[in-house]
């Protein structure tokens, strides 16, 4: 079976956009378990996989750090042939600041890394932009999330790459006509 997989930070609302997408209740809002393994949830006639949160964590060491991001890259590499393609979840109110405060340290952002990498597996990635109702302006924030992940503003020449989205408020729609469309020329082929 095709998976679909989700990656993010931890706390940028994955296990809440999964449970609107498939109407599974996931636990929310949980600190994330160091040694959390890869969760399944049935989508269609697919499945979608929950990778386990990166990036920090109060409480959490830099080593447990490293091994939760080599886990993801891992099984990245063991399962690519079977990925349809892969959702990173961002949190839009905070992910121009983080990102820049990563560089500015002269490091790559987790995030940054994570969406190169996936592209030199040839897996397609679309960007859901969560936490929309926390931003007063949506053009000029996705505008800045695009340019930092390496795209050319403005953010609507990326229709089919980023959604910006509600998770919470189950304002999701952008983000599922996107997935769909994939789908469909995915079956046709
Ligand atoms: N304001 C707002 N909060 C959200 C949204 N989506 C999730 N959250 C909240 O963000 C927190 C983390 O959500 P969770 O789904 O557990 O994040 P995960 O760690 O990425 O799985 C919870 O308190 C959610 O209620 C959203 O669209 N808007
Ligand atoms: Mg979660």
């Amino acid at each position: 079976m095709k998976e679909i997989i989700f990656v993010g930070r931890s706390n940028v609302g994955k296990s809440t956009l999964i449970s609107a997408l498939t109407g599974k209740k996931l636990r929310t809002g949980r600190r994330p378990g160091v040694t959390r393994k890869p969760l399944q949830i049935p989508y269609q006639d697919l499945q979608i996989t929950d990778m386990p949160g990166f990036g920090f964590m109060s409480g959490i060491s830099d080593e447990s750090m490293d091994a939760i991001k080599n886990n993801i890259v891992h099984y990245i590499e063991d399962n690519a042939g079977n990925i349809a393609f892969a959702v990173m979840v961002v949190n839009a109110s905070s992910f121009a600041e983080i990102v820049d405060r990563w560089n500015s340290r002269n490091e790559i952002p987790v995030e940054v890394e994570l969406f190169e990498f996936l592209h030199e597996m040839n897996i397609d990635v679309i960007v859901a932009a969560n936490k929309i109702d926390k931003i007063r302006d949506v053009d000029e924030t996705l505008n800045g999330i695009v340019q930092r992940l390496g795209m050319m503003p403005p953010w609507k020449q990326w229709l089919d790459t980023i959604a910006p989205i509600s998770a919470k408020k189950g304002k999701i729609n952008d983000l599922k006509m996107i997935m769909q469309k994939k789908l469909e020329t995915m079956r046709k082929k």
